[in-house]
């Protein structure tokens, strides 16, 4: 293709990301892939500048928007930042900085996170709000007087009375995350719109054609910058300005610092990035500007940005690949899940080739086939998970994902009941798949506690035949652990003596350890206090069982089912003649369930006991513990350094515990 013609594909096709960004706020490919768009452009157009348009899209910001609003022309323009996406560039920016200043000094920066929601700018007269704009294509906005008015964080009037008689001030809408989860929970169940992302959520919401819409969405702002002043005593930095603006009671974001260098500032980045995932609020990377003000008059702009700031772009969390297949997995309960099959692509920082696609319904929700390019989503530690397909990508021949006939570890039935979203393989602890993860669960540390006893491990000793289920775990021979490949005689003493210690164990974990269905930790412990022994347990029928606090007809069946196999049965004692053991649990001693009901969610850090302390002390007396904030929610307890579980409680109007308070409901 022609430069000219390539150049002129881009402006379509970026015109038309902007038209779905910014007017529809349905973006269809993730923020990386415009960014490359934009990119190839503007390098394109520096190597042909004769093809250079007034309409392409580098020469300008964003995009007029089409919709009711009046429209708002900004005296002084409302640029964009330059990015940096390396330290190297970060390095660059620096040394450009210093030699535009001709100076050697150090230079200070004040740094903030940079967030991910809709600039705005709002006018200020005599200390009234007179306007709102958004920032449109950086030269004409939309005004959203009316809409703004509505957020209560922003001052209709401002405090003190040294503020200039004309103020525009700059800043960030956003919605946290707490928020949007919340009303993208609500359209979900009321069957409308949902938004792909805190941003598309602020801007949908600051563009509603009623204020009231706007009223009933959790927006809220941080200020970071002046448009048009008229007036005297603005400070003379960019520090004190925002001293000022708190004063005046605008909202400024309070991890702001400022730092000297680049190393420190690198040092703020790394700060930053440690925290992103438990900051109430949606971030993309961290700005830094320049602090004296004569300094950036100094060094000025450069066509759509200043030359005095620059953006430290966090890698991208949502990147554009191609599903090239769809495998099945077995679950401990023979669940099938649906694992895609990735072309490897480097997201949140580390290369991806596997991602989450949780169930059929949700395959079909996504409408996902083999051959898709797709959006896939790798944040903090958790488990990428494809977020949508591309649809314009969509190649003419794609292949449906189809649900197996039999298990693609032992060849069973697989069967998928009526209304049910998950399908099963029947094999039992026939297939290897289902054995694995069982031994792997009993094994786990919240259940038996087999220190060293992990995944590969579990796989080794099933395909060489040592186990053949549970019980063999107990007899297996030190020199056969030994002579494994990958294991020395050290390890396998360790495995043997970790083996053996684990038989002295207590009866709630011995029950969680069978794995029967639905029965997780919680309902553990109250079967166990509630039958004090295994063989009362073992004898209890459904009526018996439903006695128990938590448990229902379903996980009673469920226990049931798990008892009338023989084969269970007889682990059981087995496991006993073995040497498992548990202390015997006085019925007398069993513990008042005062807490029945009652859901806790813990977030943060206690100082005098550990989150799973807590959490086996509140299941002691009856209580739930989850790990998500709902409208069900009893009790928050809040520790130091609470992540948006706190923020998502308090919006939600769920009763906040502290640590005190803890403590005197479980000593
Ligand atoms: O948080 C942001 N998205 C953000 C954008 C922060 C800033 O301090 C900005 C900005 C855009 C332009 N400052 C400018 C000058």
């Amino acid at each position: 293709m022609s430069a000219e013609k390539k150049i002129k594909s881009l402006h379509q096709q970026i015109n038309q990301h902007n038209y779905n960004y910014y007017v529809l706020d349905t973006p269809t490919i993730p923020d990386a892939e415009y960014d490359r768009l934009m990119r190839e452009l503007e390098q394109l157009e520096t190597e042909n500048p004769g093809f250079i348009t007034p309409d392409s899209p580098t020469q300008r910001v964003g995009s007029k928007a089409a919709t009711g609003f009046a429209q708002v022309k900004h005296d002084v323009p409302m640029l964009s930042l330059s990015n940096a996406f390396s330290e190297e560039e970060l390095t660059a920016f620096d040394t450009r900085i210093k030699k535009l200043l001709e100076t050697g000094k150090t230079i200070g920066y004040v740094c903030e996170p940079k967030l991910d929601g809709v600039a705005v700018s709002l006018l200020y007269k005599q200390g009234k709000l007179i306007r709102a704009a958004t920032r449109g294509d950086g030269y004409t906005g939309e005004d959203i007087t009316q809409n703004v008015r509505t957020i209560k964080s922003i001052p209709l009037v401002l405090s003190g009375d040294d503020y200039p008689g004309e103020l525009e001030v700059r800043g960030e809408i956003f919605i946290p995350i707490a928020g949007f989860d919340a009303f993208n929970d609500k359209a979900r169940a009321a069957g409308q719109k949902t938004f792909a992302n805190p941003r598309n959520a602020a801007s949908g919401s600051l563009r509603q054609l009623d204020p009231k819409m706007t009223a009933s969405r959790p927006l809220d702002i941080y200020f970071y910058s002046l448009g048009k002043v008229e007036g005297d005593g603005i400070a003379d930095n960019h520090m004190d300005l925002l001293a000022q603006l708190r004063g005046w009671g605008l909202r400024t974001n309070p991890e702001i610092q400022l730092k000297h260098g680049v190393q420190q500032c690198i040092e703020f980045y790394n700060a930053i990035s440690d925290k992103r995932d438990s900051l109430a609020y949606e971030i993309d990377g961290v700005v830094y500007k320049v602090n004296s003000y004569a300094a950036q008059k100094e060094l000025g702009f450069v066509s759509r940005a200043p030359r005095w700031a620059i953006a430290h772009k966090f890698p991208a969390r949502e990147e554009m690949t191609v599903l090239q297949g769809v495998e099945f997995q077995v679950g401990r309960t023979g669940a099938l899940t649906p694992v895609a099959r990735l072309e490897p692509v480097f997201v949140g920082g580390v290369t991806v080739s596997n991602a989450s696609l949780h169930n059929l319904d949700e395959i079909q929700r996504l409408d996902v086939r083999i051959g898709d390019t797709v959006i896939v989503r790798r944040a903090g530690d958790v488990i990428p998970k494809v977020e949508a397909v591309v649809m314009e990508k969509r190649p003419k021949k794609t292949q449906k994902i189809r649900l197996p006939h039999k298990c693609p570890v032992c060849g069973s039935e697989i069967i998928k009941a009526e209304g049910e979203v998950v399908a099963r393989c029947t094999g039992g602890l026939f297939c290897q798949a289902q054995l694995k993860e069982t031994i792997k669960h009993f094994a786990s540390r919240r259940a038996m506690n087999i220190d060293g006893l992990g995944d590969k491990l579990v796989e080794l000793f099933l395909q060489q035949g040592l186990v053949s289920e549970i019980a063999d775990l107990f007899s297996l021979d030190k020199d056969a652990v030994a002579n494994l490949e990958r294991l020395g005689d050290k390890s396998a003493e360790n495995l043997l003596k970790a083996l053996e210690k684990s038989k002295a164990t207590t009866l709630p974990r011995f029950i969680y350890g069978l794995g029967i269905r639905e029965v997780g930790e919680a309902t553990a412990k109250n079967l166990a206090n509630h039958f004090a022994d295994i063989d009362s347990l073992l004898a209890a029928d459904e009526e018996a069982l439903v006695a128990v606090n938590d448990v229902g007809p379903i996980v009673a069946a469920h226990i049931r089912g798990f008892f009338r196999q023989k084969h269970n049965v007889e682990l059981i004692e087995k496991l006993q003649k073995l040497g498992v053991h548990w202390p015997k649990i006085e019925k007398a001693a069993a513990v008042e369930q005062v807490l029945a009901g009652k859901t806790f969610v813990l977030t943060g850090t206690l100082t005098s006991i550990t989150r799973n302390e807590a959490k086996d002390k509140l299941q002691a007396l009856g209580a739930k513990v989850s790990g998500s904030v709902s409208k069900k929610t009893s009790y928050a307890v809040v520790g130091a350094d609470p992540g948006s579980k706190a923020t998502k409680a308090e919006e939600l109007g769920v009763e906040i515990l502290d640590e005190q308070a803890l403590l005197k409901l479980i000593t």
